[in-house]
């Protein structure tokens, strides 16, 4: 069993005990109410889930294991010769044991991933055969379906593998989308913004890294802002769209490629990650009719309530948990304010950043007029050439296996359930209400 394995079934065992335990000693206590208003709204804010990995907190943001972003800078291992960024490498070897890694256990990980990375040839084959004019989201997910041919937990489960052994399997296929998910992501842009001139992957590199450079993007700042990007992107707890949606479809025992390809289909929403590509569209259409890429605020002020005047909303801005400017979004201001503060496109995110949020506050129903992760990142890829802005949320999404399949993990190795919560109709609400 390799180090990261063993690690992970010790700790898991010892969860799994506890938690039975605790199921059986406290099962009929009872943890939240619901209100009616949370049952029509989006299920907001019900504690429904066991999700290990990261805990979203609505004033600090997101925390990996207890560990905040800017903690996480500091903590988790960085490439060795002088990186600055932290490797998602880390980032996932923590959220799967519970422990900051040390330099040798991330390059041991760089090393399996590139192991494992190799994508059937049939895969290829299938996203060659696509229509031209198909989204890069829509491409990444058939690519992660086709590659489910090679299931491991799926091939064990059809030869009657035990109920014990879910966890090993799951764990087998969750390395190896990790591992070959830079390659599809790669693979689909050179194909489409590049005609096909595909770049080959560099093994002494790490996995961000290797992303980075099978891109084409030159310059060690973009491999720094790739493993940064990659960080920061895994995970946001259990109930947002794209955990949520993997983990109910994984709760049903399907594998891991099919359950993060649904996780990708519900990235693929505009109110979720593909605000990224959003906000892109949105500045660059505001800079183009106004004819400046420096506007004064008074012009940025008329472009956001001629937006929200057209039924629109502002994209990058609001959240259905935060309270606060996302750490995301801030970790990300930290590094353009390092690498490239005289970007015309930083500059009016940063612009934005001063003029949406008492516009939004003044509407008097947005719950959040802070900025969220997608508030930031197009400004910065757009600066190193990376500006075919509908690839944006693929790139979120090769970020977001780290936390989905660290979870996906977690979730068969404690035999958590299928998932299936109750549903109600109207007519019941109404009873309700006339009975109280
Ligand atoms: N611009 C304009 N109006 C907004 C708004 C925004 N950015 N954010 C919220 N509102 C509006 C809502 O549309 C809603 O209006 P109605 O009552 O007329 O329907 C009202 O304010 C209350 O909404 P809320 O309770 O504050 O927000 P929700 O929890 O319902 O929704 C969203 C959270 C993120 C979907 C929302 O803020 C939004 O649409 N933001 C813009 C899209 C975006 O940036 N999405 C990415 C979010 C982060 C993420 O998942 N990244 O992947």
């Amino acid at each position: 069993m390799d180090r990261l394995k063993q690690k992970f079934y010790e700790k898991s065992s010892a969860l799994k005990t506890e938690i039975k335990a605790l199921s059986k000693e406290h099962g009929n206590m009872v943890m939240d109410q619901v209100k009616l208003s949370q049952i029509v709204g989006g299920m907001r804010g019900i504690k429904s889930m066991l999700w290990e990995t990261s805990v979203l907190d609505a004033e600090v943001g997101i925390r990996f294991r207890g560990y905040s972003i800017p903690e996480l800078k500091e903590l988790l291992p960085k490439k060795a010769n002088g990186g600055k960024e932290p490797l998602p490498e880390g980032l996932f070897w923590l959220m799967l044991v519970d422990e900051i890694p040390t330099q040798e256990d991330v390059e041991w990980l760089s090393d399996e991933w590139e192991k494992r990375a190799e994508i059937p040839k049939s895969v290829y084959t299938t996203l060659d055969s696509l229509d031209a004019n198909i989204h890069p989201m829509t491409m990444f997910i058939i690519g992660i379906n086709a590659m489910q041919v090679d299931s491991i937990f799926a091939k064990k489960y059809a030869e009657g593998m035990s109920k014990n052994d879910y966890w090993d399997a799951t764990y087998e296929d969750a390395m190896n989308l990790i591992a070959r998910l830079p390659r599809l992501a790669a693979f689909i842009y050179r194909k489409i913004y590049h005609n096909g001139d595909h770049i080959a992957a560099d093994e002494s590199l790490d996995w961000a890294g290797n992303f980075a450079q099978m891109l084409g993007v030159e310059g060690e700042d973009f491999k720094s802002l790739m493993r940064l990007y990659l960080t920061i992107h895994a995970d946001h707890e259990g109930g947002n769209a794209s955990a949520h949606t993997a983990h109910l479809v994984n709760s049903t025992l399907a594998d891991v490629y099919l359950s993060f390809g649904g996780a990708m289909a519900s990235l693929a929403g505009p109110l979720h990650g593909l605000a990224n590509q959003e906000v892109i569209k949105w500045i660059v259409e505001m800079t183009d009719k106004l004819g400046t890429t420096k506007p004064t605020n008074d012009q940025v002020k008329q472009y956001i309530n001629d937006t929200i005047a057209s039924g629109k909303v502002i994209p990058g801005y609001g959240h259905a948990v935060l309270r606060e400017p996302d750490p995301r979004f801030t970790a990300q201001r930290v590094f353009a304010e390092e690498y490239i503060k005289d970007n015309d496109f930083v500059k009016i995110v940063w612009q934005l950043f001063e003029v949406v949020p008492p516009i939004l506050t003044a509407l008097g129903k947005v719950k959040n007029p802070w900025p969220n992760v997608d508030a930031h990142s197009g400004a910065i890829l757009v600066n190193y050439g990376l500006d075919q802005y509908t690839f944006y949320t693929v790139l979120f999404g090769v970020s977001r296996a780290l936390g989905v399949l660290a979870a996906s993990c977690w979730s068969r190795a404690l035999g958590l359930s299928l998932e299936r919560p109750k549903s109600v109709n109207s007519k019941w609400l109404k009873e309700q209400v006339n009975k109280a």
